[in-house]
């Protein structure tokens, strides 16, 4: 199943819908809105990794003009289905080349217009959006159809771009300037009408350059044109000319075949089959729809949070890309992982900057990750919804997992491919100052003979300021040990790399204090009820009943950490010991996590889309895969329903969830078909009831697989790559 289709139209869906049927990739992300969309429905055409920041405001990426901008008017009026009555509407998404399509008919008086369009954006040539759109009306009729580039974008923080000037030279121009750092912003558009006897007039004005194509339309004839719009960004905007005049020669289809070609290929080794449940074989392929989207197109690039579904959560990067997202390109894609471990050695800067600020040394990445590591989150990320106040949070200064997060994914890239090449790019460095800072902001106690970390906020945002948090404390001790297998490695090597390195950072008392300290950061005990306190007091907090806290809540999107309604009591907001147990299984009994696992749960909001992924992967390995399923669904679906939280606070957090995909795969691959390299690639199956079949591909080491899980029988079988 490749459709993902939704009939019918409801104006409360427009949000979700634009997330839901998303196309692009990482150098332009459009939503899935309709032609005849503007700001107010939400129309984006994001572009990743170019940030704006206006006065205070903050600092988010660049939505480009829109040149999917069509409209049908009749009798003076814009028909659509905003205003018209909506007989029939149906969008569809085909995923197996990333193609949006509509179809709506709507009635006006006497007459019923039908309208058609379909979208890409190519993976051929990165900066080109390609569409068609046709019109018919069940009678003669005139009809001018309005069709150009939008300049009255949507920004949640904007005005982002200024000196807007349009223009006309056998095709329609918009250009502009970035507010903070001048980004040239290009957009051309052509259109090649397949229809005569009209008259095309130009329309300019401050929504924007337009043509307006006026025909005689005759009663039930298809009136049609494909468009052609290319985005540039600075010295991209050189052959923006070029490249439109070459696809305008090629046409759509032509387009298209090749577009289909490269997802062909990217199908061919991450598609997985679910048999026996389509709905979870559907949920699973729209989840790696949205990872093959993002795949990184650059070595500057790595993964948003909400991907290049528009400007939320500051078009930032998060744990959430190494962590829930790595995995699936390390299985299906070597050039993309890399590229997220180079990201954060780009970052490095950055990062060091960031403690410096702190009074730290070392490296202490960005939680809301921009550009050359610049951190966009703020210390009021929150706004209080009874008092309109912004509330004080900790993601920023107390989140440090968010380093040993990454170095967790770089250990986990090198044990994955054994290209230990990295660590001269400059993951070694990364590491090393990473202990670095958690040398520094940790602290030995004489007294209880053990390296603790204080005054942090682990994956569960709702405790803030708390000291060892399990989950923080297992990372700190897993990089002080990177450290040294590095050291003991470039040894092995007779390599002289790590020594000079130690040299050139003056780390010898930082590898002294290493060696000293490794076994002694404090692991959260296993209590005699096998339960871990997530930190030091957890257990003291009120162990309330999650309903009863909800029921205790007076406005929907009030904010529960902190000091909020959550902040003294035991419910949490997302898998924290629960994450711990999964990144660090080998160490513990599946006792432990299942304890753990019947302790937490009842306690977790999963109020982030990170949460369910955690709690059905380790359910996985304490094999209750029917307990994972419905957390599985939950990731796998969450942008084809849209259930997820659209506000923290008052802050509009709505978008697509790539860590919830990524997790779902996560899920599906390493929970439900038990796969591991450890000990060579082999399968440990825990099908859930209604899968009969689980069949995927995955790379291991220069080899590429074909797995078939089944009840009775497991094959993994060498292919040709
Ligand atoms: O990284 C997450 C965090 O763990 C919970 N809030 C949302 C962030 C972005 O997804």
């Amino acid at each position: 199943m490749w459709l993902i289709k939704e009939n019918g139209f409801d104006k409360e869906h427009i949000i979700h819908r634009g997330n839901q049927f998303i196309i692009g990739h990482m150098k332009l992300g459009v939503r899935g809105t309709l032609d005849e969309f503007r700001r107010a429905e939400k129309v984006a055409i994001t572009l990743p990794f170019v940030y704006d920041q206006v006065g205070d405001g903050w600092r988010e990426p660049v939505n480009a003009f829109n040149p999917l901008f069509s409209e049908v008017i009749i009798d003076g009026k814009p028909l659509n289905v905003l205003n018209g009555h909506v007989i029939s509407h149906e969008q569809t998404l085909d995923m197996k080349n990333a193609v949006m399509s509509r179809r709506s008919v709507i009635q006006r008086g006497d007459y019923q217009v039908t309208i058609e369009s379909s979208r890409f954006v190519s993976s051929v040539d990165e900066r080109l959006i390609i569409s068609k759109f046709q019109v018919s009306i069940d009678k003669d009729i005139k009809i001018v159809i309005k069709t150009g580039i939008d300049i009255d974008i949507w920004d949640i923080n904007g005005k982002h771009i200024e000196d807007v000037k349009l223009s006309e030279k056998g095709y329609l121009k918009v250009e502009g300037v970035t507010h903070e750092k001048g980004h040239l912003i290009t957009c051309l558009k052509e259109i090649t009408p397949l229809f005569e006897n009209s008259k095309v007039k130009i329309e300019k004005n401050n929504d924007g350059i337009f043509y307006g194509i006026e025909i005689d339309a005759k009663k039930n004839h298809v009136y049609k044109f494909e468009s052609f719009a290319v985005i540039g960004v600075d010295q991209e905007n050189d052959d923006l000319e070029n490249k439109l005049s070459e696809v305008l020669h090629e046409g759509y289809h032509k387009r298209l075949e090749k577009h289909s070609q490269i997802w062909n290929q990217k199908w061919d080794v991450s598609n997985v089959i679910i048999k026996g449940d389509d709905a979870a074989d559907v949920a699973l392929r729209y989840s790696i729809y949205h990872l093959l989207l993002l795949a990184p197109q650059s070595n500057s690039q790595s993964i948003p949070a909400r991907g290049i579904s528009g400007q939320t959560y500051k078009g930032a990067v998060f744990w959430d890309t190494e962590i829930f997202m790595l995995p699936f390109y390390l299985n299906t894609d070597l050039v993309s992982a890399k590229r997220i471990i180079l990201y954060r050695i780009q970052g490095l800067p950055g990062a060091k900057q960031k403690a410096k600020s702190y009074g730290f040394k070392g490296a202490f990445y960005a939680w809301e990750s921009q550009e050359d590591g610049f951190d966009a989150c703020t210390d009021y990320n929150v706004t209080d919804v009874f008092t309109k106040r912004l509330i004080r949070t900790y993601f920023k200064d107390k989140q440090v997992h968010i380093s040993g997060d990454i170095v967790y994914a770089m250990k986990m890239y090198i044990d994955r491919t054994k290209d230990f090449s990295i660590l001269k790019d400059g993951a070694l460095e990364v590491i090393l100052e990473v202990a670095r800072f958690y040398l520094d902001y940790g602290h030995y106690s004489i007294l209880k003979n053990r390296f603790e970390i204080w005054d942090v906020m682990g994956p569960d945002e709702y405790h803030e300021r708390v000291h060892n948090n399990a989950f923080t404390n297992q990372l700190v001790k897993m990089v002080f040990e990177s450290v040294l297998d590095y050291e003991e490695y470039f040894e092995s090597e007779n390599d002289s790399y790590f020594n000079d390195m130690v040299e050139k950072l003056s780390y010898h008392h930082e590898l002294e204090l290493i060696n000293k300290y490794k076994d002694l950061v404090y692991i959260k005990e296993i209590e005699d009820s096998l339960v871990i306190e997530q930190f030091d007091g957890y257990f003291n907090h009120k162990d309330i009943n999650k309903d009863e806290l909800f029921k205790l809540k007076l406005h929907e999107h009030e904010y529960l950490g902190g000091q909020g309604l959550a902040g003294d009591t035991q419910i949490i907001k997302q898998a924290d010991v629960i994450s711990m147990l999964y990144l660090f299984k080998e160490k513990y009994s599946k006792e432990v996590i299942k304890n753990n696992w019947e302790y937490y749960e009842p306690r977790t909001e999963h109020g982030s889309t990170l949460s369910a992924s955690m709690y059905a992967l380790t359910s996985c390995m304490i094999s209750h895969p029917d307990h994972a399923y419905p957390l599985f669904m939950k990731s796998a679906t969450v942008d084809l329903t849209g259930k997820s939280k659209h506000f923290a606070g008052g802050i509009y957090i709505g978008g697509t969830h790539p860590a919830a995909s990524g997790g779902a795969y996560m899920t599906a691959i390493f929970g439900f078909s038990g796969l591991s390299f450890n000990q060579g690639i082999k399968v440990n199956p825990k099908l859930p009831q209604s899968f009969e079949n689980i069949s995927y591909t995955v790379r291991d080491k220069g080899k590429l697989y074909k797995v078939n899980v089944d009840r009775n029988e497991s094959k993994i079988m060498e292919e040709k790559d």
